[in-house]
């Protein structure tokens, strides 16, 4: 099953995020990493961060649960992902499998300055918060999520500037889909891993030419003429998927 392969493939870090979440009863939860310049992670040393972001995040899909976003507050060199560039190996698991501690240990080696939260699973319709705090004074913000009735799609932004944010400032950014040009879109029962079908998420030997990350053209189903899709109508979606407001607190 999906969650259950999920929770074989967390790092301990993860696995003691998702603990917490059930213990606190709430969708909320706050799981942070600092790096300072010399790369020493500081990731469980409590710090009083300069400057914290409440981040809710809405999926508004009729029928793509999102899988546990990884929100990243980081310098401008980092990138969890670049249109028309390959994807990287955290990325392909997070977007073929909703697999989260490939891109996390990404995030505990880049040497720059970086802070992370992660979230649970987020149902259409429903809404998370989690709050993140920085010493980073003008963050870039990094969202990812798959959805988890597809082969490799994920929802989010990249990389958006929050420099110019000032405290007690709302704004609302919305995410569109991109396909993370890891596996070919065959929509099979086999390979579809949400509760559309239960089958295999991340498969590194799974490839798909062009392997790069580019805007996602949608699902086709059953409904569309793809007679071998175990999706329907239900698992389409239009662009944005995920509303993100973002309060500087
Ligand atoms: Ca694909
Ligand atoms: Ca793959």
């Amino acid at each position: 099953m999906f969650i259950k392969s999920m929770l074989i493939n967390k790092s301990s870090v993860l696995i003691a995020a998702l603990v917490s979440i059930v213990l606190a009863g709430c969708d909320n939860n706050d799981n942070h990493s600092k790096k300072n310049k010399e790369g020493k992670n500081n990731s469980e040393t409590p710090t009083v961060k300069m400057q914290t972001y409440e981040v809710t995040l809405t999926n508004l899909t009729t029928n793509q649960p999102l899988s546990p976003p990884v929100v990243i507050l980081h310098d401008d060199g980092y990138a969890a992902f670049t249109e028309g560039e390959p994807a990287t190996a955290g990325l392909e698991a997070l977007a073929e499998g909703g697999v989260t501690s490939e891109l996390i240990r990404e995030i505990q080696i880049y040497s720059g300055s970086i802070d992370y939260a992660l979230g649970s699973v987020i149902q259409p319709g429903s809404s998370i918060r989690l709050t993140i705090g920085t010493d980073i004074k003008a963050p870039k913000l990094t969202v990812a999520s798959m959805l988890e009735n597809t082969n490799d799609a994920f929802t989010g932004i990249g990389a958006y500037d929050l420099g110019s944010m000032v405290s007690a400032q709302s704004i609302v950014v919305n995410g569109p889909v991109w396909d993370s040009g890891t596996e070919i879109n065959d929509e099979l029962a086999s390979t579809i891993p949400g509760p559309a079908s239960g089958g295999q998420g991340f498969n590194r030997e799974r490839l798909e030419i062009p392997d790069k990350v580019t805007f996602h053209q949608g699902v086709l189903t059953k409904a569309q003429g793809l007679s071998q899709s175990v999706l329907n109508e239900s698992h389409r979606f239009d662009q944005p998927t995920i509303r993100i407001n973002i309060t500087k607190i």
